[in-house]
């Protein structure tokens, strides 16, 4: 199917149709005219609450944007990815991250071959690593315990061990500090390594291809930086590896092993389920890593059978098709109102960016609809006394997803009701909004009248009608953030489906992996080729000129 077809599709007109009245709906309105909304246009799964009642939408459209779903045969192509089917089709590949989260038992099959003995043997080699390093059996060179842990990896190899770490930093081992470096700005490396002792520090190099230059770069330097003082017999001890590529990690001369391996149908933004995992894993432990893998099945499993009306992934995918392709609304904020969630944003970022930040279709056709959103945030409550105003008051409309908890993980007694408070109180805002009836009844209960009164008015009017999703889960256990992540990777991969786009190649960053070759040989060599424009001819001298190191 292609996309020129997704405007002359039927449900795609009546969905125009339709929007031009539901277009004008006032949230407020539908509220008052059907108390029950909130059970009308809510679901649950895996542990998550999705509530999409505050969203511009009826019954009506809600049958449409699933009629919509149908006709691209989401549902088909959701088969297809699970069935490991080469679904990228630029990269031939399959796509079977969700094998990674599968148990034992489930036989994932790629090329008619079962592959979760496969996922399960590195499995069993990650837990006995975990152990050893918790456990402090695993000895750095002069016999003491590990205390720190350096990820060195960059975009899929970073994001997701970075952000699951902090998510769930509650559930750390005391002993052990996790740390990440991913720039290859020499300032990220040198501020970590300034704080550490190479005797009881363990490398984690995390590259799918094990040619990444930043990466690479990065662990060059730590392994020069161990060398300092110690020894090449003993490097073994501190560094081990997470890739495909078993020949570069031998050449990097880390013991084989040491080496955890992945395959080409794990995507890098959809890898932190393989061994890339490996630094949540020993930071939380192998059982809560288990609970977190679970947790993602457990929405994989939901994906796969309930019916699209109930369907979370689904629902959430077309609520944001209906905004994006009907309202014209470019970006989406997510909202976690959760501290410890503050990397999720940006852990989203990449997942649907990368994966839906796409102009042509998978037959190679320029789209015809509006593609992916930008995606941004912060957490809850900070972002309210940032950019909030710009989404209350502006002339944007930005649809936002608010996260929450219902337990905390912390003992301090109030704040999660004053947290909770507001994560309620901002969605109910964003979609009542306040009238200039109601400003000025409020306005002369404090006293104004008149030209003053009259005059802000304008000011303090909310037009309201902005729309939100609210996921609640019980508290940020591993289950619940496994599922998380799992509903926005299914909700990428749907919306995927409806434009078109192949939501599993990313050849903007292969792009970025070669751009800056030939430019670095002009500034670390003699020659001043003026081969570029002027300003880039002026830029590469001027670095040149700084003579850098
Ligand atoms: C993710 C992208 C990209 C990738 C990094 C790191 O989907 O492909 O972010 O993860 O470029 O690649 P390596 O793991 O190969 O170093």
């Amino acid at each position: 199917m292609t996309d020129n077809l997704l405007t002359a599709s039927p449900a795609f007109r009546l969905l125009q149709a339709h929007h031009a009245t539901m277009g004008q709906a006032r949230l407020r309105d539908l509220f008052a005219a059907a108390p029950d909304r909130f059970a009308q246009f809510s679901t649950r799964a895996a542990g998550l609450l999705l509530d999409f009642s505050k969203n511009r939408l009826d019954q009506t459209t809600l049958d449409l944007l699933l009629a919509l779903a149908r006709e691209r045969h989401v549902e088909t192509h959701r088969n297809a990815m699970f069935a490991g089917e080469k679904i990228n089709r630029t990269e031939q590949r399959a796509v079977l991250h969700t094998a990674l989260r599968a148990p034992r038992s489930a036989h994932m099959q790629l090329d008619g071959q079962d592959i979760s003995a496969d996922v399960h043997a590195v499995l069993a080699q990650m837990q006995g690593f975990c152990e050893r390093v918790r456990s402090g059996s695993w000895l750095g060179r002069d016999g003491r315990a590990i205390t720190d842990i350096v990820n060195i990896g960059i975009g899929g190899s970073y994001l997701g061990p970075k952000m699951v770490c902090q998510a769930l930093r509650t559930h750390a081992h005391p002993r052990l500090t996790s740390h990440f470096v991913s720039n290859v700005d020499g300032h990220d490396l040198a501020a970590v390594l300034g704080r550490l002792d190479p005797a009881t520090t363990l490398f984690i190099v995390a590259s799918k291809t094990f040619t990444t230059i930043e990466t690479m770069m990065n662990a060059h330097s730590a392994r020069s930086w161990f060398l300092q003082t110690g020894s090449e017999a003993e490097l073994a001890k501190h560094f081990v590896a997470v890739s495909t590529n078993d020949a570069a990690v031998r050449e990097f001369g880390i013991d084989p092993d040491n080496m955890f391996p992945f395959w080409d149908w794990v995507g890098g933004r959809y890898s932190i389920w393989s061994a890339i995992g490996l630094s949540v894993a020993v930071a939380i432990g192998f059982d809560g890593f288990t609970e977190f893998l679970d947790g993602a099945h457990q929405m994989d499993v939901h994906f796969q059978t309930a019916p699209l009306e109930q369907n979370m992934p689904v629902l959430l995918a077309m609520i944001g098709v209906w905004y994006r392709n009907f309202f014209d609304s470019s970006s989406v904020s997510i909202a976690p109102y959760h501290q410890d969630l503050s990397l999720f944003a940006g852990y989203l970022q990449q997942l649907d960016m990368e994966s839906n930040g796409k102009s042509v279709t998978t037959a190679g056709e320029a789209v015809s609809v509006e593609t992916g959103p930008v995606i941004w945030g912060d957490t809850g409550t900070n972002g309210q006394h940032a950019y909030f105003q710009l989404l209350h008051q502006g002339t944007h409309l930005i649809p936002i997803d608010f996260i929450a908890a219902l337990q905390a993980d912390h003992s301090l007694p109030g704040h999660h009701a004053v947290l909770l408070a507001n994560c309620f109180a901002q969605s109910e805002a964003f979609m009542r909004g306040k009238t200039a009836d109601e400003v000025r009844a409020d306005l002369q209960a404090q006293g104004l009248a008149g030209d003053a009164l009259e005059a802000l008015v304008p000011h303090k009017v909310f037009a309201g009608n902005r729309p939100s999703n609210t996921i609640l889960m019980e508290r940020l256990t591993p289950a619940a953030l496994g599922a998380l992540i799992a509903l926005y990777e299914h909700k990428v991969f749907v919306q995927g489906v409806i434009w078109d786009v192949n939501s599993f190649d990313q050849w903007g960053v292969e792009l970025g992996k070669v751009l800056a070759t030939h430019i670095h040989r002009e500034l670390v060599g003699d020659s001043t080729p003026a081969t570029h424009d002027s300003s880039t001819n002026a830029l590469i001298a001027l670095a040149k000129a700084a003579r850098l190191p």
